[in-house]
């Protein structure tokens, strides 16, 4: 087993690898920014060393840089985390050449899930279902109008660069296409330097289901069952729970032997996983594969009582994993909020400023992972997550009433979070019957909801207020 590993990233998730690093006996390396020095992940770490200022392009993302520190320092493998260098293919090559060990998938896997167009190109000989649409980059307005003519409107423009939601177009009708089309490429050029678009049928309503794959050195695949990632706004997750409370097992089995099938296309090995989108009528289509540790990885570990990040150090040490399909079991039901540094109030605005005073709730099957302590200043450099709250339950109910609870303990004052917003997203009854799609937050959240919520607890209060003031009038026989 390798003795030590860098650990490439910052924040809550550096500081969740180095914890399952430490308790395998690993030591541990952080790098840090300038606006990091103090930070949880450079204290807990056995060695820091300071790679820039603080703009990621300046220190998280300097590949080289980080590469030069860890072979100065005797480091043998290198964890990417998520986000920064984690779907880079080029940094986990030239770890690779430096003697170091990548805790990742190879580069070709990388590649292949980094082009949408590839992506499909690679499982389509595993029939695996996917959307109706095009199998490869179009540029001739008339040609895709066409095809588009045949697979019926609403489509979907989507960049093969693309990932994530971003430089995606809906056309709803004939005669909006050129145009959107034209947009849709010139978007693509100026992101991702890849102007390659292709075209799918829009699903109107879907579920966003991903399925948390592993695989080994020696060809073994297993998936962990999936994660209900529907709760987004923009693209960005909010809310995530497994299992999702719509697959029945048989469906669940079909969408992830289709997922493990999509790793074998692309050799993967690691921990990945597999987007699907559900329609209203139960159909399932391969999306897109995410070749990194996601941050909703803990809602799987929780269910299924497996440490991913142990798997995936295991993994790259060249170890088989020590467990088959039919040795994973589903127990009970996990949720995770992702608590952002954001006014929901204010359109999601982003909330500087200093944590005055940070208490994230404790106990038994609640776990915050996070990467901040009171007095901390939040950066505004980087993603402004600043906590990912995970409950456990013996089932959904048991979860989302811990949730409820977890959610009124957790004390932030300082910046605006949206914590309100998860409260709001636990109370909804849509949410609750599990009756939603990826249109959840559009659909219901509004900030008129929420000012409703405010003056039902105002109202609540001036009576509370005013029975207290009427009892305490009797003692002390003030006016009424
Ligand atoms: C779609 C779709 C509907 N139809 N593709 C968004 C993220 C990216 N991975 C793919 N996405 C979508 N692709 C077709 N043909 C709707 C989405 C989508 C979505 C997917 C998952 C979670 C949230 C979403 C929110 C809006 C749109």
């Amino acid at each position: 087993m390798f003795k030590k590993i860098l650990i490439a990233n910052r924040g809550e998730i550096a500081l969740r690898i180095m914890k399952t690093a430490r308790n395998m006996g690993l030591k541990t390396v952080a790098v840090f920014s300038e606006a990091d020095r103090n930070a949880p992940h450079v204290k807990f770490a056995d060695e820091a060393v300071c790679i820039g200022p603080p703009p990621s392009s300046e220190s998280y993302l300097l590949g080289d840089k980080i590469i030069k520190v860890a072979l100065e320092l005797n480091v043998d493998a290198i964890h990417p985390g998520y986000g920064f260098s984690s779907e880079n293919a080029e940094f986990g090559e030239k770890v690779e050449k430096s003697g170091m060990i990548f805790i990742g998938p190879k580069s070709h896997a990388i590649r292949v899930m980094g082009s949408k167009l590839a992506a499909k190109d690679a499982v389509r000989k595993y029939d695996i279902p996917m959307v109706p649409g095009t199998d490869k980059a179009i540029t001739d307005v008339s040609e895709a109008k066409e095809i588009a003519e045949k697979i019926g409107f609403p489509i979907l423009i989507k960049a093969s660069a693309g990932g994530g939601g971003k430089g995606m177009r809906i056309v709803e009708n004939e005669s909006e296409f050129a145009d959107q089309m034209k947009r849709a490429i010139s978007e693509a050029e100026n992101a991702f330097g890849d102007g390659s678009v292709f075209i799918e049928k829009f699903v109107t309503s879907p579920r966003h289901i991903e399925i948390q794959v592993l695989a080994d050195n020696f060809g073994n695949i297993v998936h962990l069952f999936e994660r209900e990632c529907s709760i987004q706004r923009r693209h960005q997750k909010v809310v995530e729970e497994a299992p999702s409370s719509v697959l029945t097992p048989a469906l669940r089995k079909q969408i992830g032997e289709a997922a493990v099938k999509v790793a074998k296309a692309c050799d993967y090995v690691g921990a990945g996983t597999v987007e699907f989108l559900l329609d209203d009528e139960q159909n399932f289509y391969f999306l897109e594969m995410n070749t990194r540790l996601q941050v909703e990885h803990p809602v799987t570990e929780m269910i299924t009582g497996l440490d991913l990040v142990e798997q995936q150090i295991k993994i790259a040490n060249g170890e088989k994993l020590s467990f088959s399909q039919e040795d994973l079991k589903i127990n009970g039901h996990a949720f995770e909020l992702r608590v952002y540094a954001e006014d929901s109030l204010e359109n999601f605005m982003p909330s500087v400023g200093k944590l005055e005073v940070y208490r994230p709730p404790s106990g038994k099957n609640i776990r915050v992972d996070d990467g901040f302590t009171e007095g901390m200043q939040v950066p505004i450099q980087y993603d402004p997550m600043l906590s990912k709250l995970i409950v456990f339950g013996k089932d959904r109910n048991e979860a989302m009433q811990r949730m409820l609870e977890a959610i009124s303990e957790y004390e932030i004052v300082g910046v605006s979070t949206t914590l309100p917003f998860g409260k709001f997203v636990f109370e909804h009854e849509a949410f609750r019957s599990g009756d939603f799609d990826t249109n959840f937050v559009k659909k219901y959240w509004s900030v008129d909801k929420l000012n409703a919520i405010h003056a039902e607890e105002a109202q609540v209060a001036a009576l509370f207020a005013l029975k207290q003031y009427l009892k305490d009038s009797e003692k002390l026989r003030l006016p009424k």
